[in-house]
């Protein structure tokens, strides 16, 4: 780091300024940064939602332009998704914590061969946030986990998420899984993740294809309103 940088004091910066060596921070990884910038845009006022899109997302898209052109590896990524799962936690709870009326239930797991989880945990976040509860199965989901889950919690919601062209076709496999064994309309499910679009989640059979987290939560919230209409009628 050079002595330049050494002197940079975030308190310091305008809101502009500060974002900007967010995703310098970000990039670098640098955690202890991040975590210090998502306070410090918290006592200015930032609403959560607008730290996670405007800072950290946006930051995470720089990263993820220079992982694809061979600019950075794996190594630094990693480090870069620590720093942003450093600011997500500080904003977990200020986004659970709206007081929204309970929505349903979802279970969210990303699919098998894929460890890919941080816009599975956003989604998770917002959701919570929305009023939903939120059951994460974390990564590297085969069938198995996903139908033990469905079991277990019969929840509204089945989320899947993938960001891999080569995992995407696995959400294929659990909901041919479903329809198999005649449960396929107990569940509204709802996929997401970088590579996919709304053509493939229809090819898929999937109830929708959800664009981000916020569309995620509008999504559901259209969702699981119709199965309760339908439900009273
Ligand atoms: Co990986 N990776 N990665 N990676 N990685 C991508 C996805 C890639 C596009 C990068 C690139 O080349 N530009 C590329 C995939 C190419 C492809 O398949 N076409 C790629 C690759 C190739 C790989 C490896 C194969 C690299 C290697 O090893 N050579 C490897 C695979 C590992 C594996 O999974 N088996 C790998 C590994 C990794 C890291 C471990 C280093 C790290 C993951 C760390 C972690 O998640 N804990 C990583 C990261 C961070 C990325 C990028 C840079 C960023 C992903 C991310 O977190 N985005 C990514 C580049 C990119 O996507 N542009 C890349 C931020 C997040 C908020 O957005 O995840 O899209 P996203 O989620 C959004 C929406 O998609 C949606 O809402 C979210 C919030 O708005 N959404 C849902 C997501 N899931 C949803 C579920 C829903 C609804 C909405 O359910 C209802």
């Amino acid at each position: 780091m050079s002595d330049e940088e050494d002197d940079i004091i975030l308190a310091e910066l305008d809101d502009e300024e500060l974002v900007q060596q967010m995703f310098d921070d970000l990039y670098d990884g640098l955690k202890e940064e991040i975590e210090e910038a998502v306070n410090i845009l918290l006592e200015r006022g930032w609403q959560p939602y607008d730290i996670l899109t405007k800072a950290l997302v946006g930051g995470m898209t720089i990263v993820g332009a220079d992982f694809r052109d061979g600019i950075l590896f794996v190594p630094e990524v990693l480090l870069a998704a620590g720093a942003m799962k450093g600011g997500m936690a500080i904003l977990k709870p200020l986004l659970a914590e709206t007081g929204a009326p309970r929505m349903g239930s979802m279970v969210i797991g990303t699919v098998k061969g894929d460890i890919h989880d941080i816009g599975k945990n956003l989604v998770g976040m917002m959701m919570e946030g929305a009023g939903f509860e939120v059951i994460d199965l974390g990564i590297n989901n085969p069938v198995e986990s996903y139908m033990d889950a469905l079991e277990e919690h019969k929840p509204d919601i089945l989320g899947m998420s993938a960001l891999l062209t080569t995992t995407m076709p696995y959400m294929k496999v659990v909901i041919d899984t479903l329809v198999e064994q005649g449960k396929r309309d107990d569940y509204i499910v709802l996929v997401g993740g970088a590579p996919l679009n709304e053509e493939f989640g229809k090819a898929i059979g999937a109830d929708a294809y959800c664009r981000d987290a916020a569309v995620a939560v509008e999504t559901a919230k259209d969702f699981v309103a119709r199965k309760h209409n339908q439900a009273s009628a």
